[in-house]
């Protein structure tokens, strides 16, 4: 399997802000080079480095994206701001009132319109990290459109929360969509979710596509979900498990997740995992453990699917590197 590295070092918030106050941020550069740091040492897989990836075409980040939100993301975020004099992290505050569909021509307004949460601060740096993540993923894709197999986008910022206009938590381009996006033309694509928290971006950016997701939003973030228009769309299943699931639960949804998508018979698969369903995971809270990884790998690849992995969360810092290498241990 190729994995496709992006640290993006230069994307680094010290602090997220949460609910009452500035809290350390769980989505730092350390997440990436940890697992880098593990692959390396047991001699896994082939690390294929940014000066590698084949940049993501701005029309495919056009097609999942609103162009005005891609503009957001790849422009302005370098501009200089009229109305905040740092130009480093700047925190959305001020949101749309419901089914607002006026741009707020103030920088202030624009963080706000096109975020939905205080957790994804917008910089100088921003812009390359999110393009550098993006095409981790469209490079992974590429290589199966060449024939591979199996590939994995192990890169930050993950993306599943960013919708078709919106970031939030943490994401800002949705790499999994990138994916889907670039192997549709070979036929039909399956979405994996298992991320411990609800993807509402890829949610949102889908329309008539089939997407398996496992998480509950009514316990986490990002606490509003597309509960309600999932329900009227049947391509779409999700799976709410309540806190402190163990191994064996999450695997009997497993189980009948991938069912489902073999009924559905993909050309391929796109895989958004998230190693925050571990069980020392600071944010999560499922009791999965780090062999359980390899496991849940070896399943997916029954499908027998052309496959690309996508890093999400995942935020126990000394374990990722561990949990990353027991899930490709079972891609093997
Ligand atoms: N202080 C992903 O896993 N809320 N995003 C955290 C904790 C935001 C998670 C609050 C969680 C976002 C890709
Ligand atoms: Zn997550």
């Amino acid at each position: 399997m190729k994995e496709f590295i992006s640290v993006n070092n230069k994307h680094a918030a010290p602090y997220e802000f949460y609910a009452h106050g500035f809290e350390p941020n769980s989505e730092i550069p350390a997440r990436v080079s940890e697992i880098e740091r593990v692959l390396i040492e047991q001699k896994v897989g082939e690390l294929i480095y940014p000066d590698k990836f084949s940049q993501v075409p701005r029309e495919l980040l056009e097609k999942i994206h609103d162009p005005a939100y891609v503009a957001f993301i790849l422009e302005s975020a370098k501009r200089e701001q009229r109305e905040i004099p740092e130009n480093k992290y700047r925190y959305p505050t001020s949101f749309p009132y419901r089914r607002s569909n006026r741009v707020p021509n103030n920088d202030v307004g624009a963080l706000g319109y096109y975020s939905i949460d205080t957790y994804t601060p917008v910089h100088e740096d921003l812009t390359d990290a999110a393009l550098v993540s993006a095409s981790g993923a469209y490079s992974a894709a590429v290589d199966i459109l060449h024939g591979g197999n199996t590939s994995y986008s192990i890169g930050r910022p993950p993306g599943h929360h960013a919708g078709y206009d919106y970031m939030g938590g943490y994401c800002y381009f949705n790499n999994a969509m990138v994916a889907v996006e670039t192997l549709r033309e070979k036929g039909k694509v399956a979405i994996l979710d298992v991320d411990f928290h609800h993807g509402n971006g890829t949610h949102d950016i889908l329309d008539m596509q089939r997407m398996i997701d496992v998480a509950d939003p009514d316990l986490m973030f990002p606490y509003f979900s597309g509960k309600k228009r999932m329900f009227e769309k049947p391509e779409c299943f999700n799976y709410p498990l309540p806190l402190g699931v163990t191994n064996e639960q999450y695997d009997a949804i497993l189980q009948r997740t991938l069912r489902r998508i073999n009924d559905f018979n993909p050309y391929s698969l796109v895989v958004s995992i998230g190693y925050d369903t571990y069980k020392d995971d600071p944010i999560g809270g499922f009791q999965l453990t780090t062999d359980y990884y390899e496991r849940m790998a070896r399943q997916i690849m029954e499908l027998k699917k052309p496959t690309v992995f996508i890093q999400e969360g995942g935020y126990n810092v000394a374990a990722i590197g561990h949990n990353a290498r027991s899930f490709i241990k079972g891609t093997e």
